[in-house]
């Protein structure tokens, strides 16, 4: 890694609440749980966070914590739009990672998901030069 490579991707962070779903895990197809997600880009990894509101009460709706879900590792990763057939929602990205788990990510504003698809593709690009 040299160290320029490595200071251009630690630049490509992003964070924002998206809506996102699990489709499939070690290549397997899973059954879809759309939800809100405060979703963060950091280091080549594109984390999921649990929204606070929607976990069950306990300590971690107490206090408020933004839980951490689900992480993909963006090397090796592709990152596309959805077909038709994979969701009836609009401005659907499609994002595989290299472990056989795929998400799908979708945000009605058109600029916002646009934003998410331009620094996903530059962070798996910048990845591949690693
Ligand atoms: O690909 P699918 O199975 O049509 O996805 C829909 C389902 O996950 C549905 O939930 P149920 O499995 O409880 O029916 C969701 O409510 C829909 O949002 C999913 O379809 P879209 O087209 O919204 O991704």
């Amino acid at each position: 890694h040299s160290p320029e490579t490595q200071h251009y991707v630690q630049n490509l962070e992003k964070a924002g609440i998206l809506n996102k779903t699990k489709v499939s895990e070690h290549g397997k197809k899973v059954r879809k749980n759309w939800c809100q997600s405060w979703t963060v880009l950091h280091g080549g990894v594109l984390t999921f966070h649990k929204d606070p509101k929607s976990t069950t009460s306990g300590a971690s709706s107490k206090t408020n914590q933004i839980v951490p879900d689900s992480a993909v590792d963006l090397r090796g990763a592709v990152i596309g739009w959805a077909s038709r057939e994979k969701s009836s929602k609009k401005n659907v990205l499609e994002l595989k990672g290299k472990n056989g788990v795929e998400f799908l990510i979708q945000y009605d504003n058109e600029g916002i998901i646009n934003d998410w698809h331009k620094v996903l593709g530059d962070t798996i690009r910048q990845l591949e030069y690693q």
